[in-house]
């Protein structure tokens, strides 16, 4: 993206000051995100909406607004354009989205600090009492079924049915993995959980840090909508827990860190946050269903050329799935021990 549109999109901004230059991050696997400095000071975070994905990113904003008309404050600060609108609409059909860029906060990718891990469970559990007796009819659904594993499994199985044989027998393994590792599964979609207002993409890296480690907010609020806790929970886990990030290539480097765990249910522990039983004891699953979901996810962009997320090179959906299905096989082996943390 060049340098001359990226200051015509903000100069629609209600923004001040002169000499603007942008630095593009390349984590995140669907929109495309810049780093805004205004004369030298990293001053705003600057996002065009995947439209492939989110194919109605008002809605996205529709349910932020409600958020903070109930005065509740996530955090993130959205600039509104000349318009007067959180957003802008660029060329018709492009939505770009400004937000405040936190003075000196960082994110990890992955980390084995435990006081980080300790301030993640700080950070999630305050978001969830936020929002625990919020009246969630008036949300949007921004994705349908978007943590809903049995449609995500029926959509790996029908993509499953139109590969070749070579592809079937490069992922062979996985496959039968996959079909094994999802009845486990089932008890969740099968249990009346509560519904809550959920972040939906919990992950480390979108959970912002001061300087000196203290926990500050979630970013990332695209799909902030009704969900489980499961997904939060089993989210923020089991990118804390693994020392290593979902690209890794040598699976020997997915291990389960014990002590990150204990320190974040430390954290997990300090709100006021009503769980209830049911929730509390599918909390461990958690962290084995979510790096699963997004492991099928991924392996079924891969059989299917790679529409969905966007790839750096040819088999990343495919590295991402295998380390993705492996921390969850890891996750599963440690549920007796999550669920003692958890009770104790
Ligand atoms: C996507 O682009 P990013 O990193 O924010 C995805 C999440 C996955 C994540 C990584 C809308 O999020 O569900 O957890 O990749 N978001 C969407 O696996 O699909
Ligand atoms: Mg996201």
């Amino acid at each position: 993206m060049d340098k001359h549109l990226l200051n015509k999109i903000l100069s629609n901004f209600e923004i001040t000051g002169n000499l603007k230059t942008f630095k593009k991050i390349s984590s995140g696997y669907i929109n495309d995100t810049f780093k805004i400095y205004i004369d030298g000071y990293p001053r705003y975070i600057l996002q065009k909406i995947n439209s492939k994905v989110f194919l109605k990113p008002e809605d996205i904003f529709y349910n932020i607004d409600l958020i903070q008309k109930k005065s509740i404050n996530i955090g993130v600060t959205l600039v509104n354009s000349k318009s007067n609108l959180p957003y802008l609409i660029a060329n018709n059909s492009e939505y770009w989205r400004l937000m405040n860029y936190e003075y000196d906060s960082k994110t990890y990718n992955s980390t084995t600090d435990p006081k980080i891990a300790l301030e993640c469970g700080k950070v999630l559990s305050n978001f969830h009492s936020s929002f625990q007796n919020i009246d969630l009819t008036e949300f949007k659904c921004i994705l349908n079924d978007f943590h809903n594993l049995p449609v995500r499994i029926r959509q790996f199985n029908e993509v499953c049915k139109n590969i070749n044989e070579e592809t079937r027998g490069n992922c062979s393994d996985l496959i039968n993995t996959i079909n094994i590792i999802s009845k486990r599964f089932k008890i969740i979609y099968s249990s009346s959980l509560k519904l809550r207002l959920c972040h939906n993409d919990s992950k480390l890296n979108n959970i912002l840090f001061s300087k000196s480690k203290k926990g500050l907010y979630l970013i990332d609020i695209d799909t902030i909508m009704p969900g489980l806790i499961l997904y939060d929970f089993g989210d923020t886990v089991r990118t804390l827990v693994n020392p290593t990030s979902e690209e890794e290539r040598d699976l020997s480097k997915i291990k389960f860190n014990k002590e990150m765990f204990d320190s974040f249910i430390s954290g997990f522990k300090t709100a006021l946050l009503n769980i209830e039983e049911n929730e509390r004891n599918l909390l461990p699953l958690s962290v084995a269903l979510m790096p699963f979901m997004h492991g099928v996810r991924a392996l079924t962009d891969h059989l299917n050329g790679n529409k969905y997320f966007k790839v750096d090179y040819p088999d990343q959906n495919l590295i991402r799935a295998k380390n993705l299905i492996k921390f969850s096989q890891v996750a599963l082996s440690n549920e007796e021990y999550m669920k003692k943390i958890i009770n104790s």
